[in-house]
């Protein structure tokens, strides 16, 4: 068995609800808190949108996971948003909430966040509306192939986005460039990366499923980056806290980068 299919057999496992408490509930989600880690990921991408720089008529977001809080800035600069990732568990998930379904997430105080950063503390219910007016698309993705859409077949978008993705998934440092050679090929030219990503993690926890991670550091990431036809534009860290270890991964820091495909 490939080692690619022993990590989608690892991912068979994976558990949304469990993957959500782990993430993006207290502690990791403390709104009350500047140096959080979910506050700080807030902050990274609402800087880049609200430089004005990178709008269009679609963003695609790789990987997604039960999670939208990384398109909540960018549902005000794009006509379409595409969401994606490799388990229907967690399409159903991101469905859940678009549908106003029962057991859907509350990202509501991700979207309050949001529009406090943006002076807009009292239009949170507006930004939800228009996030779901503009998340037009939940679609399988598998970033292990050429064309992570297969057999959907999309125009080059003006931006994407992927959280947390490419170390999670690939088995190693080499099919970890083919995946971000994979990805970039669905971008245009002049077209924005936004990436989040965990530095030196070997491992996470998602309910029964324990996922392994390539362990990265930030110039391994600048490199392949650069090397994939890329212009960095930001490239920010955060390390850690102690009192966010809390034994569902080994991650050392977390990195945002905004880079400008060539
Ligand atoms: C997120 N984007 O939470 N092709 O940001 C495409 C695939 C494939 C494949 C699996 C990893 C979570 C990282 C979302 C989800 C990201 N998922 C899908 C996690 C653990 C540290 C850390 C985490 C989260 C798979 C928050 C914080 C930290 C998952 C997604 C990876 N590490 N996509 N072939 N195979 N996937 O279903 O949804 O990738 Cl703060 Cl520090």
């Amino acid at each position: 068995m490939s080692r690619a299919a022993e990590v989608n057999d690892k991912y068979q496992l994976f558990n949304p609800q469990a993957y959500l408490q782990n993430n993006y509930t207290h502690p990791r989600a403390n709104f009350d808190s500047e140096d959080c880690v979910v506050p700080w990921k807030l902050r990274c991408l609402a800087s880049s949108f609200s430089a004005g720089e990178i709008h269009g008529q679609t963003l695609l977001d790789i990987g997604s996971g039960p999670t939208l809080y990384q398109v909540i800035s960018a549902c005000d600069f794009f006509k379409k948003i595409v969401m994606s990732d490799y388990l229907e568990v967690n399409r159903e998930q991101l469905r859940k909430w678009l549908q106003r379904e029962a057991g859907a997430f509350n990202w509501s105080p991700y979207v309050k966040y949001v529009c406090g950063l943006e002076g807009k503390s009292d239009c949170w219910e507006e930004k939800e509306q228009r996030l779901r007016e503009t998340i037009k698309e939940v679609w399988h993705c598998d970033i292990m192939q050429p064309n992570p859409l297969h057999p959907r077949v999309l125009d080059p978008v003006d931006a994407i986005s992927t959280t947390f993705c490419l170390e999670s998934v690939c088995p190693d440092k080499e099919s970890l460039e083919r995946a971000l050679g994979n990805i970039t090929s669905l971008l245009k030219a002049g077209g924005f990366l936004l990436m989040i990503g965990a530095l030196d993690q070997s491992y996470y926890l998602a309910g029964e499923a324990r996922l392994s991670v390539v362990p990265v550091d930030e110039d391994y990431v600048k490199q392949i980056v650069v090397k994939s036809g890329y212009r960095i534009c930001v490239f920010k860290t955060y390390n850690m806290p102690a009192d966010l270890e809390i034994g569902v991964d080994d991650v050392r820091a977390v990195f945002y980068l905004q880079a400008q495909k060539i």
